[in-house]
């Protein structure tokens, strides 16, 4: 069977398994991608997520000994829920970004990698294949990006013209020399609605983003959150959609192709009150198939307490008082000592003027005072 052929298969079994986009690459070095790499390091802009070996990331024949081609995977997901959260008055929500909506993604890609893996090696059986999605070391975006998968947009993401940017990647490195596909051009033009969307200024400038002033990134940290991003996270439990939800490339742009990744509306736009008090075992029964659960419930708990204090819940004061009087955790005793603050009212005052004498964690500390001082107008 000849190579082109091959290809042509791949591409009409990729469309039966559920794999919306299909595009081909070389193997040859993202030597771009490195010169990137490396001055996001130097400017301290990575999150700390990304493979920390810039070669690997960069160079596939490091991760496939005779690599010669990539294909790239793209599955689109819904962008708007079929079926809405009926909410009481009053009652506070939280919201996890579209990429958490369903079951995780990176099991589904998985899967419709392995499903393609198998093929082509039904067809090729001395083939050598290697898959990855996300945790992989590639730039998924860049592999994508020459596959001709999309272009990369000033917010970043990769986007199709067919599905926007709602499409999760993945990519397989192979040993077989596929003709590679052609990059897809630029289409953002002078447009720049994403970069004043980005509720921190964390999109520096068009496609460079610096992490640790990423919205999406900062829902993902275990500490406490500083200070001048606190009211900037907003309701967001875990990640951020306002650099997507901005870009006229997505407008209309909601597919439903896999049931996997419909929404449990009650899930992804949770009450905050219930979070606070969940026990480890209901986290992972409720909250465990969804991709933003994978950096446990503390972050979840702590940015609940943050769109609590956003709200300015009257009603949530009693049990943040119970979190910063009880709580093992000092993170989330303290941010709860500033959401009271924050909210305000006599009972939140008595509180944190108990818990300050006798809290003994100095960090903790510290957020009780800022929470004070809210009553003597040294915050707003
Ligand atoms: C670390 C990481 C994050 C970090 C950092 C994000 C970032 N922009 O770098 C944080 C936690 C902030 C994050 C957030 C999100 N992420 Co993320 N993340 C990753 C991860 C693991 C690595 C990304 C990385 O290496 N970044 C480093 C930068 C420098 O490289 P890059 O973006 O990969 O590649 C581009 C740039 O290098 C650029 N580039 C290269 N050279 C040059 C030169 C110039 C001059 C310019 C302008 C650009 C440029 O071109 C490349 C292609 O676009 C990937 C999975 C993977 N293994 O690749 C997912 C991934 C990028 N994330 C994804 C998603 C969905 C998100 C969120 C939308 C989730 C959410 N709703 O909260 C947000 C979007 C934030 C944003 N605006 O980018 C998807 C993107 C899908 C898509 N359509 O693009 C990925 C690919 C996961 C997946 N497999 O589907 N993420
Ligand atoms: S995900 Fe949110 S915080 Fe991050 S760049 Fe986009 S809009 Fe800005
Ligand atoms: S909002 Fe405009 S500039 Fe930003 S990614 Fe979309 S089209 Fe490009």
């Amino acid at each position: 069977m000849s190579i082109q052929s091959l290809k042509k298969d791949i591409i009409q079994y990729s469309k039966e398994i559920g794999i919306d986009k299909i595009g081909f690459t070389t193997a040859s070095t993202f030597g771009e991608l490195k010169n990137r790499l490396v001055r996001q390091q130097e400017l301290g802009y990575q999150s700390g997520f990304e493979e920390s070996d810039i070669e690997k990331r960069v160079n596939p024949k490091l991760l496939l000994d005779e690599a010669q081609s990539i294909i790239s995977i793209a599955l689109a997901y819904p962008s708007k829920m079929k079926v809405r959260v009926t909410s009481k008055k009053g009652e506070r929500r939280g919201i996890f970004c579209r990429a958490s909506w369903g079951e995780d993604y990176h099991h589904i890609l998985r899967d419709r990698l392995r499903k393609l893996e198998e093929f082509i090696l039904s067809k090729v059986p001395e083939a050598r294949v290697k898959s990855m999605v996300d945790t992989g070391e590639l730039s998924d975006r860049a592999v994508a990006e020459r596959a001709g998968i999309g272009w990369s947009g000033k917010n970043c993401s990769i986007i199709t013209p067919e599905f926007g940017s709602y499409v999760y990647l993945g990519e397989m490195i192979t040993n077989i020399p596929f003709e590679p596909d052609a990059p897809i051009e630029d289409q953002c033009g002078d447009c720049t609605l994403c970069l004043d969307a980005c509720p921190t200024g964390a999109l520096v400038q068009g496609g460079q983003l610096n992490a640790q002033r990423c919205v999406a990134f900062l829902t993902q940290t275990k500490g406490f959150l500083p200070d001048e991003f606190r009211e900037k996270l907003g309701n967001r439990v875990y990640g951020c959609d306002s650099c997507q939800t901005a870009c006229p490339k997505n407008k209309g742009k909601d597919f439903h192709f896999h049931d996997e990744m419909e929404p449990d509306s009650e899930l992804v736009k949770p009450l905050l009150k219930p979070i606070l008090k969940i026990s480890n075992r209901e986290f992972k029964e409720k909250f465990g198939p969804l991709s933003g659960s994978w950096r446990g419930k503390k972050p979840i708990q702590r940015n609940a307490i943050v769109a609590l204090a956003h709200f300015k819940d009257e009603t949530a004061v009693e049990d943040l008082i119970d979190v910063m009087n009880k709580d093992s955790r000092p993170v989330l005793r303290g941010t709860a000592a500033w959401a009271i603050g924050k909210i305000g009212g006599e009972a939140a005052k008595v509180a944190l003027e108990k818990a300050n004498d006798i809290e003994t964690d100095p960090e903790v500390i510290v957020e009780i005072n800022k929470g004070l001082a809210y009553f003597n107008g040294g915050q707003s």
